[in-house]
């Protein structure tokens, strides 16, 4: 592509999650999203560039906590709630939990992570929760 006419040139989402390092991933829509910054999922080369960055195998597990916060948090209230913790569940598993499962699995994971008791996961909850978890982000 030829960006020295248009250097404001934007990629389209539909382009970006049909490509191969993403096309399986259940979240990416998500994660397309929560690097655009016009809120479409359309990347600037900048923006395309940081998201693989982070999705590389080498980058900081911190950097990577910080992302997937972001793409859990699907209502961008800044916190992980039940419905949040339950769409992220049905996309880790492929919806092959039962509702009832889904259910009881995020109230557990509240219950666990939720340190100041508001009954949803900040991002210090959150970070607590997977750093006794170290596989997770891998
Ligand atoms: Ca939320
Ligand atoms: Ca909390």
């Amino acid at each position: 592509m030829d960006y020295t006419n248009e250097p404001d040139c934007k990629l389209p989402l539909a382009l970006i999650v049909d490509m191969p390092e993403l096309k399986e991933n259940p979240f990416r829509n998500r994660i397309v999203e929560s690097f655009s910054e016009d809120g479409m999922g359309n990347l600037s080369f900048n923006e395309f560039v940081d998201m693989f960055s982070v999705l590389s195998e080498t980058a900081p597990r911190e950097l990577k906590a910080i992302y997937a916060f972001k793409i859990y948090d699907f209502n961008v209230d800044n916190y992980l709630c039940k419905e949040d913790l339950e769409k992220t569940l049905n996309r880790l598993t492929k919806e092959e939990l039962t509702p009832e499962e889904v259910e009881l699995v995020c109230e557990k994971t509240i219950e666990e992570a939720d340190l100041d008791g508001d009954n949803k996961l900040s991002y210090s909850d959150f970070e607590n929760m997977i750093s006794r978890a170290p596989d997770f982000l891998r």
